[in-house]
């Protein structure tokens, strides 16, 4: 078999990618390696940035989210007992952000790519990427038992941290950087109204928590955790208990709760592998590069280096221009770094680290106080919040 640009992983940096190239008459076809109900039923992200929103639309995929995404102009943050608001929509010229969930745009680009008859392979096993630094790269694969080879012209590697696309690249070519960080965030969804009507990201010398939401009706909690923990050893009310002693007592008293509909731990990480291009295999979203969730960053970034790639595949293939193609990876890598600096940042403002001692947790006081007293500073965390410039 042949196309024109093999896409790996139907998450929404694969799924994006391909609905942009079919709209634009460039073939192309996504190699998954789990079924579509999988896929849609990892609760992620929350929260989009407008650039995301903007190529949501270009994709014809905008129409549910403008009517059931929820438009938010404010953060609050959550400290000693106070709420502080961030006004996102005031100190940014009218900037604001759209909360509406991952599994919400991934099943838009589904339902899009089947109505669209482009090809995808669900359930494809043991991928692997070849030729490609030379000009005729292929994939092989199974599928229901049966080995399979897809000629292309360039492989695009939306395979996510654990893909395969990124360990294809020989070591001595790819320089990675990373930091683990010593916790991670419990996640619960929950149908219940949400506790405010914005985010609320608390720090509390429990743990940080954070209070985010899907619709009206479903709300998304999170809460420091060790990496020890296990989700079983958090029922449902031991989290809401412990949830409710980390928000002030507006919102404690304010919370529903209710039955867990799903709930899982993830570990924080901060990751880069540069260049996101070798030969004609191009790295994009999370394969690339992995932020902490703390700036909801992950998925906006996989959607500005889905924008940065699709215009540089249409260049290619237009106008026989490559010069987008050569400088992906260096226009994707100056946005990445400064998410990566901003979720790194807000990390730090908002977690509790075992083992920053007593001048860190002072420091980080005074990052907070600062924040809550100078417009300046509030404007940097609005900028970056809603997302920087494509
Ligand atoms: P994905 O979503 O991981 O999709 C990759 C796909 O590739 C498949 N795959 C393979 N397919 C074929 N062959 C192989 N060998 C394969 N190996 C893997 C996988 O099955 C999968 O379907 O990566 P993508 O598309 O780059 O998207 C990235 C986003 O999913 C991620 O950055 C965000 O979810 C991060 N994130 C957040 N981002 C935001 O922008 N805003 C948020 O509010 C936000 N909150 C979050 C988050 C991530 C979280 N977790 C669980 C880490 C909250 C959490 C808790
Ligand atoms: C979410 O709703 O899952 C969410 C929101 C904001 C974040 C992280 C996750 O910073």
């Amino acid at each position: 078999m042949r196309t024109q640009v093999a896409i790996i992983g139907a998450g929404p940096a694969g799924l994006l990618l391909g609905q942009l190239l079919t709209r634009a008459g460039i073939d192309n076809l996504i190699l998954e390696q789990r079924t579509p109900e999988y896929v849609l039923g990892r609760i992620r992200a929350g929260v989009l940035e407008q650039g995301a929103v903007d190529l949501l639309d270009e994709a014809g995929v905008g129409a549910r989210l403008h009517a059931e995404g929820l438009v938010h102009g404010g953060i609050e943050i959550s400290w000693a007992g106070g709420r502080h608001r961030i006004d996102l929509n005031g100190l940014i010229g009218g900037k604001h952000v759209v909360v509406y969930g991952q599994t919400e745009v991934t099943r838009d680009l589904m339902e899009a790519r089947a109505a669209s008859g482009a090809p995808s392979v669900y359930e494809a096993e043991d991928a692997r990427v070849q030729g490609i630094d030379g000009e005729r790269p292929s994939v092989r694969y199974r599928h229901r038992g049966e080995a399979r080879t897809l000629e292309c012209d360039f492989v695009a590697g939306c395979d996510g941290f654990h893909g395969v696309c990124r360990q294809s690249v020989p070591a001595s070519s790819l320089r990675t950087y990373e930091r683990v960080y010593p916790f991670g965030w419990l996640g619960v969804l929950a149908d219940v109204p949400p506790v405010s009507a914005e985010l609320i990201y608390a720090s509390h010398e429990r743990g940080f928590a954070l209070c985010s939401m899907r619709s009206r009706t479903r709300s998304r909690y999170y809460l420091q955790c060790t990496l020890a923990e296990r989700v079983e050893e958090w029922p449902d009310e031991r989290f809401w208990a412990e949830l409710v002693r980390r928000l002030d007592p507006r919102a404690a008293a304010d919370l529903v709760t209710g039955p867990s509909i799903e709930k899982s731990i993830a570990p924080l990480r901060s990751f880069v592998a540069e260049p996101m291009r070798c030969g004609r295999l191009f790295l994009a979203g999370d394969a690339a590069h992995i932020v902490p969730p703390t700036g909801a960053k992950g998925l906006n970034l996989a959607a500005s280096d889905v924008r940065y790639l699709f215009d540089a595949l249409l260049a290619h293939y237009r106008h026989g221009r490559d010069e987008g193609l050569n400088a992906y990876s260096e226009r994707a890598l100056r946005r990445v770094w400064k998410a990566e600096r901003f979720s790194w940042w807000m990390t730090l403002l908002l977690h509790r680290f075992p083992d920053h001692g007593p001048f860190g947790d002072k420091i980080q006081l005074a990052e907070l106080q600062y924040l809550f007293d100078s417009r300046a500073a509030q404007a940097v965390l609005a900028e970056n919040y809603v997302g920087l410039p494509y």
